[in-house]
């Protein structure tokens, strides 16, 4: 068995027995209530889900296994670059503990030997028009990839659910070594005349997918080790996680789990908010007529986006209450990288003139910047100025994290998810007899 399964085995079979006897003792034990606002609220806040990976706090964001994003940057290896290798996240996302250089090493490696894409998947996304949205090829590829699924082959076999695990573990690698190469042939098909780059085997995870897409500045490779490693897990509740969550309780496998997810990742209101984010910025500079607006064109345009009923993307969030950390770790990456860029310093003003805006509406939660606010200007920077393929690259990332969750959820024996829904018949019944 590999070095990573082993130590995954150990601490699953350990912290499934105690989840056993934690139920046993306080199963009945009551940790949230529901308000008939939050049901009819995109359940907001409920407590009703275990995901083991990482946790969101609305002050301080995410942390990874008890780890914030500024002591991930500190403690994950970095193997030749300057950034967090991603596969180092994986390593601790699945087992609680932070790899050592070599262990990631290992999973670097392991990863390459896994890159094995059949011929079919290109073939089916050769089928769509090159118009299709690069989300759209994306699913359609990890749809394809599926025949290569060990759980759905093993599941018609008969296997027994003490291997379910196994099986999605066995998934889950293969599908995260195969995503680049997919993502990277929809960018270089649909955005560089179909011209193909072959992957370099000597690179990490990260650096061997932008080597692919066609960036092969080493700084572009330490901006794409960050990204993969900020934008991989944000807990269980966001669209994308939850889907995943959901679709992979009915014993969907990972492949058809993930594509599913992916499928809620690319609604602007979750992870296409980052295309919009840029496109916004690009109408902006347009109908301004100059990268370098003063902060008070900034603030009209701003008014003019919330005028006309749109959402100022890149702002706001379901949970947070603060800036993103994720958004601080770019802006920390374009301080040392890319500090006088034109159309990140315009992301730089947003931030300074757009939180008191939205504050002053009166009903938004959250004034202040997510992720997707900034990534946009840092792919721009290195001239990935293709925004509809963004959301591409935040998939790619979400799998290390959603998957990991759900070789998780399968070795604790999560049951189907089924909630119980209520019609406003019902709700006005209940209310007329209190
Ligand atoms: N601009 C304008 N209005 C906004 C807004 C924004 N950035 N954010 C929230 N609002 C509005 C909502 O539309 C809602 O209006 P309504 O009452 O008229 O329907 C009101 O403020 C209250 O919303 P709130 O409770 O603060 O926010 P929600 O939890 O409902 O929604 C999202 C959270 C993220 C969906 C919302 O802030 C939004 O639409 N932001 C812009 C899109 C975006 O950046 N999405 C990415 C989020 C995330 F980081 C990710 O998943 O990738």
């Amino acid at each position: 068995m590999d070095p990573l399964k082993a130590k995954f085995k150990e601490k699953a079979a350990a912290l499934a027995a105690e989840v056993k006897s934690m139920l046993k003792e306080h199963g009945e034990k009551v940790i949230d209530q529901v308000t008939l606002s939050q049901a009819y609220g995109g359940m907001r806040d409920i407590k009703s889900m275990i995901w083991e990976t990482s946790l969101l706090d609305a002050q301080e964001g995410i942390r990874f296994r008890g780890y914030s994003i500024p002591e991930l940057s500190e403690k994950l290896p970095k193997g030749r670059g300057k950034e967090p290798l991603p596969e180092g996240l994986f390593w601790l996302m699945l087992t609680d503990e932070i790899p050592t250089e070599e262990e990631t090493l290992w999973l670097t490696n392991e990863w390459e030997k896994r890159r094995n894409v059949p011929s079919h998947v290109y073939a089916a996304i050769d089928a769509l028009p090159k118009e299709t949205h690069a989300m759209t090829m994306f699913t359609v590829g990890i749809m394809a990839l599926q025949t290569e699924s060990i759980f759905a082959k093993r599941y018609e076999e008969g296997m027994p659910k003490s291997e379910y695990w196994d099986v999605t573990y066995e998934d889950s690698m293969n599908l995260i070594a195969n995503l680049p190469p997919v993502a990277a042939y929809i960018y270089r098909r649909k955005f560089k005349d179909g011209q193909r780059i072959e992957p370099n085997t000597r690179l990490d995870w990260a650096s061997n997918f932008a080597h692919m897409l066609g960036y092969d500045d080493a700084d572009f490779k330490n901006l794409m080790r960050l990204y993969m490693t900020i934008h991989a897990d944000h807990e269980g509740g966001n669209a994308s996680a939850h889907t995943t969550h959901l679709v992979g309780s009915t014993l969907s496998d990972p492949y058809l789990s993930f594509a599913a997810a992916m499928n809620a990742l690319a609604g602007p209101l979750h992870g296409l908010a980052n295309q919009e984010v840029i496109k916004w910025i690009f109408e902006m500079v347009d109908n301004l007529g100059t990268t370098q607006p003063t902060d008070e064109q900034i603030v009209e345009y701003v008014k003019k986006t919330l005028s006309e009923g749109r959402v100022v993307p890149g702002y706001g969030h379901a949970v947070l209450r603060q800036p993103d950390p994720r958004f601080t770790a770019q802006k920390v990456f374009a301080e040392q990288y890319c500090q006088n860029d034109d159309i990140v310093k315009i992301v730089w003003q947003i931030f300074n003139t757009v939180p008191p805006i939205l504050q002053s509406l009166g009903k938004i939660k959250n004034p202040w910047p997510n992720v997707d606010a900034h990534s946009g200007a840092l792919l721009v920077h290195y001239g990935m100025k293709e925004y509809g393929f963004y959301t591409v690259l935040f998939g790619v990332s979400r799998a290390l994290g959603v998957l990991a969750a759900q070789c998780w959820s399968r070795a604790l024996g999560f049951p189907l998810e089924r909630p119980k829904s209520l019609t406003t018949e019902l709700v006005k019944e209940m209310l007329a007899n209190t």
